[in-house]
C-alpha cells in the first residue's frame, strides 16, 4: 500500500492554533503512525481517502452497460470526447422560455470544446462520496472536477417558466438502458453555503472520467444518492412540470433524500483473535446531511440476548472511536497538480476549512484491548451533528441504507 499515506494524529491537529492549521500542508506533521500501536498504525497507514477509479462499485443499466461498448461503436453513440453533444433544450409539452436552446435540430449543441473552453474560468472541484441509495457500504469516494450546470443552462437563455430540470443518459434506444433523473431548477441554479454547485463532470481524482464512471460527461450532484448522478449525459431538457421524472422514482426510492450519515467498518477484526492480542479496527464515516459528531462501536457477547424493544442499541455501552484528521495525502496514486483549481471548502494551503465536510467521508480507528474469551457482535455507529445515533433520524432504508453493521469477533482462549 501507500507509504506515503499519512494521516496527522488528531491531538496534534487540534492542538494547533489557526496559524498552525495553515500552516500544516508544508509542516512536516507527525503521523499518527508514530504514536499509535504497530498493529493499528498498519491498518491506518492502508486507508486511503480517495478511491482508486478501478476500485470503484460499478452501478449502471443495460445489456450490454455503455461501459462495455466496443469503441467503434463507443464512438459512434456519440461517447468519447471528440463525438459527444449535449443537448439542453425547453420541453415542448410545456413550452418554457428559452431564447437558445442547443439542439440537434438547430445544429447548436454543446460539445466537448464548449466545455473545456468554460472550464478555463469556471471548473470547480470538491470531495464527494457517493452511495447508492441500496447498497450498504458507499460505492466509492472521489475527487470531483465540473462545470456547474446553472452556467451552460444560462448559456441557453431562459428567461420564464421553468420549474424542473430533467436529464437523461445514453440509453442505445433500449428503454431497459433508460436512466433518467431530474432536480428543481432552483437546486440547480443556487447552492447552500458550503455546499459545491451540481456539475457537469468530466474529471476525478485528477483524470478525465473513465467509461464506468460514466465518461466524458456526468452529472453529480453533491448531496444527492448516486441515482441523481447520471452517467454518460446527453440531454437536458427545461420544463415547466413540477413533478419528477426519476427512474428511480419507479423502485419505490425515496428521490428526495439527502445522503445520511453513517458508519461502516474498513479493517474488520480477523476470524480469530488470541486472548490478549490486540485487534485494530478501522472504518469510515458517510458525513451526511446531518453532518457528524463522532463514531462508536460496541462489543457484545453473542450469548447475551438483547431486548428486542430497543432495536437500534441504543442502550448499550457504546465506546467512542478515534476520528481522523484530513489525510496530507489523499492516496490511491493521485497527487494535486500544480495550478490546479482551489478546492471546495479548502483554502488555497490546502487545508479544509472544516473536517470533516459533508457529503464526504472521514475515517476512524480503534485498538480493541483485553477482551475476555468469547464470541461477540461488534457494531459501528455515527452520533450526527444534531446529536442522533444511527439510523434514527431516518430508519427507512429506501431513503438510503444506514442499518447499523455488524462483524463477528472470536477471542480465543
Ligand atoms: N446513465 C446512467 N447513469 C447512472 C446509472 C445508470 O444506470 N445509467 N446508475 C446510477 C446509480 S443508481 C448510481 S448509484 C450511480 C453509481 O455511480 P458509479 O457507477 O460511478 O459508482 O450512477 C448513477 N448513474
Ligand atoms: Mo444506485
Amino acid at each position: 500500500m501507500s507509504d506515503d499515506h499519512r494521516f496527522v494524529t488528531r491531538r496534534y491537529f487540534l492542538g494547533l492554533g489557526a496559524a498552525g492549521v495553515a500552516a500544516l500542508s508544508t509542516a512536516r506533521v507527525r503521523a499518527a503512525t508514530e504514536t499509535s500501536p504497530d498493529a493499528l498504525r498498519e491498518a491506518i497507514a492502508q486507508l486511503e481517502y480517495l478511491t482508486p477509479d478501478e476500485d470503484f462499485r460499478n452501478v449502471g443499466r443495460g445489456n450490454p452497460v455503455p461501459a462495455k461498448l466496443p469503441d467503434e461503436e463507443w464512438r459512434a453513440a456519440g461517447l468519447d470526447q471528440e463525438t459527444w453533444e449535449l443537448e439542453v433544450v425547453p420541453d415542448p409539452e410545456t413550452n418554457p422560455r428559452v431564447r437558445r436552446p442547443m439542439s440537434r435540430e438547430e445544429d447548436t449543441t454543446f460539445k466537448w470544446n464548449d466545455l473545456m473552453e468554460l472550464a478555463e474560468e469556471h471548473a470547480v472541484r470538491f470531495l464527494k462520496v457517493m452511495s447508492c441509495n441500496n447498497i450498504g457500504p458507499p460505492l466509492g469516494t472521489g475527487l470531483w472536477e465540473g462545470v456547474p450546470l446553472s452556467t451552460v443552462i444560462w448559456k441557453t437563455e431562459p428567461s420564464d417558466a421553468i420549474r424542473r430540470v430533467y436529464y437523461y443518459g445514453y440509453h442505445n434506444e433500449d428503454p431497459d438502458q433508460l436512466f433518467q433523473s431530474s432536480l428543481p431548477i432552483g437546486r440547480v441554479l443556487e447552492s447552500p453555503p458550503g455546499i459545491p454547485p451540481v456539475i457537469l463532470c468530466y474529471k476525478m481524482n485528477g483524470q478525465f472520467l473513465s467509461k464506468n464512471r460514466g465518461a466524458p460527461v456526468r452529472i453529480v450532484v453533491p448531496e444527492a444518492y448516486g441515482f441523481k448522478s447520471i452517467k454518460w449525459l446527453k440531454r437536458v431538457v427545461l420544463t415547466d412540470k413540477y413533478q419528477a421524472n426519476d427512474t428511480y422514482a419507479l423502485k419505490k426510492n425515496d428521490i428526495d433524500s439527502h445522503m445520511k450519515t453513517m458508519a461502516r467498518f474498513i479493517t474488520k477484526p480477523p476470524e480469530s483473535v488470541r486472548v490478549g492480542e490486540p485487534i485494530p479496527i478501522t472504518g469510515l464515516a458517510q458525513v451526511g446531511m446531518s453532518g457528524l459528531k463522532k463514531v462508536q462501536y460496541w462489543l457484545h457477547p453473542k450469548d447475551q440476548e438483547w431486548p428486542r424493544e430497543d432495536r437500534y442499541f441504543e442502550t448499550a455501552d457504546w465506546k467512542d472511536a478515534e476520528m481522523l484528521p484530513p489525510p496530507t495525502s489523499w492516496g490511491s496514486g493521485y497527487t494535486e497538480e500544480p495550478g490546479a483549481r482551489p478546492l471546495h471548502q479548502f483554502d488555497s494551503s490546502g487545508v479544509p476549512m472544516e473536517w470533516p465536510l459533508r457529503y464526504a467521508i472521514v475515517h476512524w480507528a480503534t485498538l480493541l484491548t483485553d477482551v475476555p474469551p468469547g464470541k461477540y457482535d461488534l457494531r459501528c455507529r455515527s452520533i450526527d451533528a444534531n446529536g442522533i445515533a444511527q439510523p434514527m433520524p431516518r430508519p427507512f432504508l429506501k431513503s438510503g441504507r444506514n442499518d447499523i453493521e455488524s462483524v463477528p469477533v472470536t477471542v480465543e482462549a
